[in-house]
């Protein structure tokens, strides 16, 4: 058997990189679970795998999924009851997001957060489009710097038409592996494009009428770059939901309610209407934002309905 990491998955065939650098194309067999959740893709980009050769060109059939440092995992967005992993074994994960084309939906920021928490995988937000910013999307950025720099993510600006900051990001990149992850239309292809010309990724115009990305990428995929970095880019997300974690999982990951949590009264406390609640405290004093809180409450209820669907499912 051969060890490799597998640099691209389709759900159904993965490309695996061998320790020789070259690339195979691989199967896999078998039914894959993560806590009893089932997988709709059991290896994912990032993953380290023992293949087997399979006849006698470069195809091989992945054996073994080696025990993974961490990874990044959602609900299937086409399978209400299964998990998609985006990637595994990373440095860091990059969010690349907008102010406008399309709109910032800061919302998705602390959802994908919520995937990253669990590990304490460094974050990095990047506002792309730079060049579009007029005098309030800079107002706009410049809150979103202050909210996400407080609670210990790096904010940074860019563009990939101007380049404004490119040897900062690859100076973040260099000799790690990064998750690329945002909407579609965000320009997460043209990024790791920008970054590495050498790189062939398609991108997109986003649709003039709806301000929307098409979903240009498809699959994920990991290439690693002049300046010895790994980048992963993704296919856009639509939306993140949580049916697989609890209210105490969410209360839990979000980094700066949950250091506060600690001086409430009642030690299960979700800091929605109960006496002696200092996340809400900290909301008064401005310590703690009402956007991060809103978005907080919001998941909250989402997984609760969710769970109690489920309970009542069969009466
Ligand atoms: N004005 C401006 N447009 C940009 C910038 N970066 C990317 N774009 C444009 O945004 C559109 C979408 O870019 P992509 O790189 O395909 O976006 P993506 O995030 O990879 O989208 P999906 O693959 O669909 O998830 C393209 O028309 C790009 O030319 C930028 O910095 N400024
Ligand atoms: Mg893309
Ligand atoms: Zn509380």
């Amino acid at each position: 058997m051969l060890r490799g990491v597998v640099t691209k998955s389709t759900g159904s065939w993965y490309k695996v990189r061998l320790e020789n650098n070259s690339e195979w194309n691989c199967r896999i067999t078998g039914k894959h679970k993560l806590f009893g959740w089932q997988l709709t893709n059991p290896v994912a980009v990032g993953d380290y795998v023992m293949v087997d050769q399979e006849g006698a060109t470069e195809q091989g059939v992945i054996k073994q999924i080696l025990p993974r440092k961490n990874y990044v995992v959602r609900q299937s967005p086409r399978q209400k009851h299964q998990l998609h992993l985006l990637a595994a074994n990373i440095d860091q994960a990059c969010i690349i997001t907008t102010i406008v084309q399309p709109n910032l939906k800061q919302g998705f920021i602390d959802r994908f957060l919520l995937m990253t928490e669990p590990y304490n995988i460094p974050v990095i937000i990047v506002f792309n489009k730079s060049d579009l910013f007029e005098k309030e999307e800079t107002e706009t950025y410049n809150e979103m710097k202050d909210l996400y720099e407080s609670i210990g993510y790096e904010v940074v600006k860019t563009s990939t038409l101007t380049e404004e900051n490119f040897d900062y990001i690859k100076s973040l990149f260099k000799d790690k592996t990064t998750l690329i992850t945002g909407q579609s239309g965000v320009g997460k292809s043209s990024l790791s494009m920008g970054l590495e010309p050498t790189l062939n990724l398609t991108t997109f115009e986003i649709s003039d009428f709806s301000g929307k990305g098409q979903h240009t990428t498809t699959f994920a995929e990991m290439h690693h770059t002049s300046f010895n970095a790994n980048i992963i880019d993704t296919p856009g997300i639509k939306t993140l939901s949580f049916n697989h974690l609890e209210p105490a999982d969410i209360a839990h990951n979000f980094r700066e309610i949950f250091l506060e949590s600690a001086n409430c009264k009642y030690a299960n406390c979700m800091h929605m209407n109960e006496p002696g609640c200092a996340v809400k405290q900290a909301i008064e004093l401005g310590k703690i934002h009402e956007l991060r809180y809103q978005n907080y409450l919001q998941i909250i209820e989402e997984v609760e309905d969710q769970n109690y669907w489920e309970r009542h499912k069969d009466y």
